[in-house]
């Protein structure tokens, strides 16, 4: 897989691109970055990027030459996806990070100043994507943003099986980590983990998810795909009178009852 970043600041991606998980991807020949600098392809003696926007307004736009001058070189409008970072796109998500791992080749656009000149977009652009709503500087960190999760992704680049583990394919938040010492400062280890007791660990693993995806993203609880064992936990925990085997449609769609508890932290 290569990321060809066409951006002002190349200089931003050079820790980024030397740490470990990544650098250690290109090693090995799985993960290639070409940094391209849009302003090697500005022609005029100061290679100005950016002019007034037209219609007025503040703020500068990105001129549409040098990038078309960029794109082109690397060989853009071959069918390659081009991704433009911009607060106007899609957000970014596991699920799109896992469509673009499919590609061979990813050309990512990092705008500055208010953005670039919409003719550029209108003719390479493939893919709008933002990464949230908050305001960056520019989408250089969006770039590294896409970049490590897409990287991530790639055949061979991290191990397998702790892809299969991640809370995002199972819709669930992480449950809680904990390493020696047993005893920190007082705080112990909870003892079902010291306990060797697999299944009962897993069980409390799950149960642990639910309570931090109650308390920090109940929206992902009202999804489909949650396993079985997980709705039938959930619905135990927001209806402890119902008991097993008892229903209640309305909560067993992922609705909430007022003073069901999902308010707060029940600290348990
Ligand atoms: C005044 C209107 N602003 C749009 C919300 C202007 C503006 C803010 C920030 C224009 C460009 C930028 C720079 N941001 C990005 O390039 C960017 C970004 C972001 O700010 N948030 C989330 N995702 C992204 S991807 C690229």
């Amino acid at each position: 897989m290569t990321f060809s970043i066409f951006t002002l600041f190349p200089g931003l991606f050079e820790g980024f691109v030397r740490s470990s998980i990544l650098a250690r991807a290109i090693e090995r020949g799985l993960v290639s970055v070409r940094l391209i600098d849009i302003r090697d392809f500005a022609t005029d003696r100061h290679h100005v990027c950016d002019d007034a926007a037209y219609g007025g307004g503040p703020g500068m736009v990105m001129k549409p030459e040098p990038l078309a001058a960029a794109l082109e070189a690397s060989g853009a409008k071959a069918g390659k996806r081009v991704v433009y970072l911009t607060p106007a796109g899609r957000r970014f998500s596991q699920r799109m990070a896992g469509e673009l791992a499919k590609e061979e080749e990813i050309l990512l656009l990092c705008g500055r100043y208010e953005g670039i000149d919409q003719r550029v977009i209108d003719a390479f652009v493939s893919d709008e994507v933002s990464i949230g709503d908050y305001v960056l500087s520019g989408g250089e960190v969006a770039a590294m943003v896409v970049v490590d999760a897409v990287a991530r992704l790639v055949p061979g680049v991290i191990a397998e099986d702790s892809l299969e583990e991640e809370s995002f394919s199972r819709g669930l938040l992480e449950y809680p980590h904990y390493t020696r010492p047993e005893d920190f400062r007082g705080m112990r280890v909870p003892e079902v983990l010291l306990s060797g007791h697999h299944e009962k660990i897993r069980k409390w693993r799950l149960l642990k998810s639910l309570e931090k995806t109650m308390k920090h993203r109940p929206e992902l609880l009202n999804q489909d795909g949650l396993p079985a064992e997980a709705r039938e936990l959930l619905r135990e925990k927001r209806n402890p009178r119902l008991g097993r085997g008892a229903t209640n449609p309305r909560l067993e769609r992922g609705e909430r009852e007022e003073g069901d508890g999902n308010e707060r932290d029940q600290g348990t």
